[in-house]
């Protein structure tokens, strides 16, 4: 046993300072703190080796050393040889280098770098491929090498220069047992996933342990999903069913005061669902361990449901077309029946007085925006008979489409973005269009669960609709075309 190295495999994370080593991790262990792992393009931000443990439950699978980055490879690389004499260094004259230098602090970085390595861990060295081959990375191999250590070279793929590359590919595999590229900024899932599944290649002793942490992720992964598909279902359930109302004055029943109050519930009506609609996101946020994305609407970070803007209704959801062939479906299905349990209301006594609503599917015949259902309808409150004011989901079909819609991008922008970023990120993109490619058999399943929510009826599509949203979800995270 040892500082750096414990029964749990571990690998060093090295290479040249800025090549991206903290970056790989964060990415690697869904880290987007800056307080726990520093991701800066100012050099020797990392002093010190640092222990990331990939967890699962609480038990540590495998550990991951953050290190400080090589600063002077070309002149440790001879001091190690004449500290070795004739011959090829080894992992001994590596240990006894590391262990003068620790002392002196000639070579500070190299000795804090390559201590984890003689203690034992396996090495994945970074290479930003965009550099030229120089001798400080030759050294730098060269040490690696020495060392006789499991090692695997990580290209971060940042390189345009196509030559270049195979340079480098053809460089190190010389002295790597592996060459892989892995793009901190933009790996997902799978090459995360496949990052790991490397690792076993280039330690025979951990494979068991490794495949056993493979399998933790994927679970952990379904998981994320499943619970994701749940949120997003209870969102859309609670957004349909979702109405204000208000008790009118006998003053209020004249016309003009019914029209302030009109107004007023529905402002708060639409404030209601872009609530509904962070939390969700807010969920999601959370389940996917992002800390710098945030929703908070005054922060822009996400651009909340916006339905009050034309251009919600005309980008979002399905086209006019399908609303067209839809529109026999919903049949005004979307009406304001509802069950007013709220606001200390006797509800079932209730006359209805007519829905006002106002231009049922607007959207498809012009651009104005379409009204909220609106209903103003006797009740019986305190022993006396009130009127009720009651706004509902808006008149056009394409509401709920438009929610799923975005809760669908959102939820790819999430699952996409890399914790090794540290750039703040606006997610307010266009639609990429999911629900428009929905096959017509996905459509209509997914209306009748819609219909239902309106109506506020009973929730016997449940099962099925949950089902259909995993297997969207999986869709959406592999970036499957909509
Ligand atoms: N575009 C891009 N930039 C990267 C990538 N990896 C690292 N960087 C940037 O390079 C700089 C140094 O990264 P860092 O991970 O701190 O390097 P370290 O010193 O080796 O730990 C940071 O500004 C990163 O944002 C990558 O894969 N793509
Ligand atoms: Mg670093």
């Amino acid at each position: 046993m040892s500082e750096w190295v414990t029964d749990t495999p571990a690998f060093a994370v090295v290479g040249k300072i800025n090549m991206g080593k903290s970056s790989v991790l964060s990415t690697l262990l869904e880290i987007d703190n800056d307080k726990i792992v520093r991701v800066s393009n100012t050099a020797g931000e990392t002093t010190r080796c640092q222990v990331l443990p990939l967890e699962f439950d609480g038990r540590e699978m495998l550990r991951f050393i953050d290190t400080p980055g090589f600063s002077r490879a070309v002149e440790a690389m001879r001091a190690i040889q004449d500290l070795h004499g004739t011959g090829t260094p080894d992992l001994a004259t590596v240990r006894e280098f590391v262990t003068s230098q620790l002392e002196q602090g000639e070579f500070e970085d190299e000795a804090r770098l390559l201590q984890p390595v003689v203690e034992g861990a396996g090495v994945l060295y970074v290479i930003d491929p965009s550099k030229p081959i120089r001798d400080t990375f030759v050294a730098e191999m060269e040490i690696l090498r020495w060392t006789g250590r499991p090692r695997m070279a990580l290209l971060n793929e940042k390189a345009e220069n196509e030559e270049r590359l195979q340079e480098w590919r053809t460089r190190l595999g010389s002295y790597f047992n592996l060459v892989r590229t892995f793009n901190a900024h933009h790996a997902q899932f799978d090459e995360r996933r496949r990052l790991l599944k490397s690792l076993f290649e280039i330690d025979e002793t951990h494979r068991d342990r490794i495949k056993q942490t493979i399998d933790l992720i994927d679970e952990e992964w379904r998981q994320r999903r499943e619970e994701s598909a749940e949120d997003l279902m209870d969102f859309l359930a609670k957004a349909l069913r979702h109405r204000e109302s208000e008790k009118l004055d006998e003053k209020e029943e004249l016309e003009h005061r019914k029209e302030r109050a009109k107004e007023e519930l529905k402002k708060r009506y639409y404030a209601s669902i872009e609530k509904l609609e962070e939390k969700t996101y807010e969920k999601m946020l959370k389940l996917y361990r992002h800390q710098l994305l945030k929703v908070e609407l005054e922060t822009d970070d996400f651009s909340g449901l916006d339905l009050s803007s034309e251009e919600t209704w005309e980008k979002w959801g399905l086209s006019k077309s399908q609303l067209i062939l839809a529109g026999g479906l919903a049949g005004g299905a979307a009406g304001v029946a509802v069950d007013l349990g709220s606001g200390g209301f006797t509800h079932g006594l209730g006359t209805l007085f007519g829905a006002l609503t106002g231009a049922g599917g607007a959207f498809l015949k012009g651009d104005s925006l379409p009204e909220l259902k609106i209903d103003a309808r006797g009740v019986s409150f305190d022993g006396e008979s009130k009127k009720v004011l009651v706004v509902g989901p808006p008149a056009s079909d394409n509401f709920a489409w438009i929610l799923l819609d975005r809760a669908l991008y959102h939820y790819g922008e999430i699952v996409s973005r890399s914790h090794g970023r540290r750039d703040e990120e606006v997610i307010d993109g266009e639609s990429p269009g999911w629900v428009r490619g929905f096959s017509r058999e996905r459509r209509s399943k997914i209306q009748k669960w819609i219909l239902e929510q309106l109506k506020g009826g009973e929730r016997k599509f449940e099962s099925e609709i949950f089902k259909e949203l995993v297997s969207l979800l999986e869709e959406v995270q592999e970036g499957a075309a909509p």
